[in-house]
């Protein structure tokens, strides 16, 4: 089967820490592709950047339904555009929140999101409340280090620390990784802190490749069937569902 992985900012350097998190968990009968998005923001950590980031990733989605693939992950912490995806795959489309939200609930009764920037905290609650997660999640919790700082070495413990601190503060048993440029610190995290640490990236490819391997592929009915057919006018031309790849 085929997975196509998107991140959906245009930084390959995150691409590539996103693809190998992804080929690390998939099985051995799974192509996993990640995609870096080919306009929009460079990282994504405010509302605006996330409006911006999701033409690139529908057409991503599009490229993939042209070409046969069997399922999807949006690989950033808010999952935008997840649902215009949805609407637009075959297969299934699973966010990085999404799936590990529902991971950690099965890991424990409660857990904590470590984040970005902090003005990332309400978007990570907003998503808790859309998928029923209110239940699980005990806190939100912002270490205040920008998308494009993750990779130097010198955030990690800075990043450790929050964690511990979310635990104690949350009484929480399990963390959730608030970004995909976070994936590579699983390992690190896991042994810093003493309890589950769940990166989305893993968590969606595993997802993607379960629904895949059951024969289960998004419903063709209702709110997430293909959306109505439709002029689009202006750059968004090529946007026109069922219309030439953007
Ligand atoms: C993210 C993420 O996962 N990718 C990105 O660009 N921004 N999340 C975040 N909380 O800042």
């Amino acid at each position: 089967m085929r997975i196509r992985v998107v991140n959906p900012n245009t930084t390959a350097a995150m691409t590539a820490v996103i693809d190998e998190c992804a080929r690390a968990v998939a099985g051995p009968g799974t192509v996993v592709e990640a995609v870096t998005s080919t306009m929009g923001p460079a990282s994504i950590e405010s509302h605006y950047d996330e409006a911006l980031a999701v033409p690139g990733l529908l057409a991503e989605i599009a490229r993939g339904e042209a070409e046969g693939v069997d399922g999807y992950v949006i690989a950033c912490f808010g999952d935008p555009g997840l649902y215009a995806a949805r609407e637009l795959a075959r297969g299934p489309v699973i966010g990085i929140a999404e799936a590990a939200m529902h991971a950690a609930t099965h890991l424990g009764r409660g857990f904590s999101v470590v984040t970005t920037l902090a003005r990332t905290v309400g978007q990570a609650v907003d998503l808790a409340e859309r998928y029923g997660m209110q239940r699980f999640c005990r806190g939100v919790h912002a270490t205040d280090i920008p998308v494009l700082e993750l990779d130097d070495p010198k955030v990690r413990a800075v990043i450790a620390d929050t964690c511990r601190a979310a635990v104690a503060a949350d009484d929480s048993d399990a963390i959730v990784l608030g970004c995909a440029g976070m994936a590579d610190l699983c390992d690190y995290l896991t042994e810093e802190t003493g309890v589950p640490i769940i990166d989305g990236v893993a968590a969606a490819t595993l997802s993607v490749q379960s629904l895949v391997t059951l024969g289960l592929r998004k419903s063709g009915r209702g709110e997430f069937a293909t959306p109505p057919p439709k002029p689009h006018t202006g750059p968004l031309t090529p946007f026109t569902p069922n219309g030439p790849t953007p």
